[in-house]
C-alpha cells in the first residue's frame, strides 16, 4: 500500500522531465496516487500527454493560470472523470525575464509586478476557488504549492519574484485558515535551487547552485525527487495535523548564517 493509494491528484506545472512537478508526479505515482495534469499551452500539450501516459494517466487539460475561464474549464472537465480531487499541486511561477536581471529598484515595473503576483500567487487561490465552485474539494483534501527562500531573504536577481513568493506564502496561511473548517489542508514547500526550465534563463544559475551546495549543511543541492518525497508526506494522511506550513526542502541552507569559511 502506497502513502497515497486511493488519492486523486491534479498536478499543475509539468513542463519537462526536470520540472519539480515532474519529480512530484513520479513519487505520487509510486505511492499509488491517480494523477491528472494541466499544461500551460499547446506547445507543452504533447509532452505532458506523454509524461501522463507514463504514469497511467489520460487526464490532461489546457490551463493558462492567467485565465479564469481556463481554470474553470479544468474542473468542469475533470468533474466528468472524478467526483472530487484529493490533492492539488501548484508548481507555477513566472515573472517577465527583464524583471529578474539587475537592480531591483531599477528593473521592477508596475506591469511586471502585477504579472508576477498574478501568475505566481493569485493563481493558487484561484485554483482552490474554482475547485470549490465545482464541489471538487472535500474533507481531507490537501493543497500544495512551491516557494523559495527569496520570499524571506534578499537573493540577487530574484527581485519581484521574492515579493510574489512572500505573497504566495501568506496565501498559504490565509487559505489554510479559510479552508480548515472544511478539513482541507494547505501547505508550501520551500525548495532549494534546482536546474529546471524556469532556472535555465537565469544568469549565473550554475554559480548559485555551486555556492548553495557549498553552504548548505548537507553540502549538496536537492533533487526533484526529494521535493516529491516531502510533497507526498504533506499530501498524505500522515500530515493530517499539518496546515498553513512552509516546509524547507533545501538541504538546510535556510538555517545558515554566513556558512563556514573553508571546508
Ligand atoms: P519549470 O519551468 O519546470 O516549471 C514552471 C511551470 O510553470 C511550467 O510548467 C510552466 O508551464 C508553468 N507556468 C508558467 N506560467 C504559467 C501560466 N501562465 N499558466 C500555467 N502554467 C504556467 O520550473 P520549476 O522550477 O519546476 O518551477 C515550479 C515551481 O517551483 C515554481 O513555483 C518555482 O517558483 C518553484 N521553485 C523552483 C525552484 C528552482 O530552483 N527551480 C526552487 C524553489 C521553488
Ligand atoms: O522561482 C524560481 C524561478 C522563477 C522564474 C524564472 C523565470 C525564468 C524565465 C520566474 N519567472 C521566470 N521568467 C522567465 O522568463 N526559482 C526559485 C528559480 C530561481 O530563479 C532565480 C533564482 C532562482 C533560485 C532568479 C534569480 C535568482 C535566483
Amino acid at each position: 500500500m502506497g502513502l497515497l493509494s486511493g488519492k486523486r491528484a491534479l498536478i499543475i506545472g509539468v513542463a519537462s522531465k526536470h520540472s519539480i512537478a515532474h519529480g512530484i508526479a513520479e513519487v505520487f505515482h509510486k505511492q499509488g496516487a491517480e494523477l491528472a495534469f494541466t499544461y500551460q499551452n499547446e506547445k507543452l500539450q504533447s509532452r505532458v500527454e506523454k509524461f501522463a501516459a507514463g504514469w497511467d494517466s489520460t487526464l490532461t487539460f489546457p490551463c493558462d493560470v492567467a485565465s479564469d475561464e481556463q481554470i474553470d474549464e479544468v474542473f468542469r472537465s475533470l468533474g466528468k472523470h472524478w467526483d472530487n480531487v484529493d490533492i492539488i499541486v501548484h508548481a507555477v511561477g513566472y515573472a517577465p525575464a527583464n524583471e529578474l536581471d539587475g537592480n531591483y529598484v531599477d528593473v521592477t515595473t508596475r506591469e511586471g509586478f502585477a504579472i508576477a503576483h498574478d501568475i505566481s500567487s493569485y493563481s493558487f487561490v484561484a485554483l482552490a476557488k474554482a475547485a470549490r465552485q465545482h464541489n471538487m474539494l472535500k474533507e481531507n483534501a490537501s493543497l500544495l504549492t512551491l516557494t523559495y527562500l527569496g520570499a524571506e531573504k534578499v537573493l540577487q536577481n530574484y527581485n519581484v519574484m521574492g515579493l510574489a513568493k512572500a505573497s504566495l506564502e501568506a496565501n498559504v496561511r490565509y487559505m489554510a485558515a479559510a479552508l480548515g473548517r472544511d478539513g482541507i489542508r494547505v501547505n508550501g514547500i520551500s525548495a532549494g535551487p534546482i536546474k529546471t526550465l524556469a532556472a535555465s534563463g537565469i544568469k549565473s544559475f550554475r554559480r548559485m547552485l555551486a555556492e548553495n551546495a557549498r553552504r548548505a549543511p548537507l553540502r549538496r543541492n536537492v533533487t526533484t525527487e526529494e521535493v516529491g518525497n516531502a510533497a507526498s508526506f504533506l499530501a498524505s494522511d500522515m500530515a493530517s495535523g499539518v496546515t498553513g506550513e512552509i516546509m524547507y526542502v533545501d538541504g538546510g541552507f535556510n538555517i545558515t548564517g554566513m556558512g563556514e569559511l573553508e571546508d
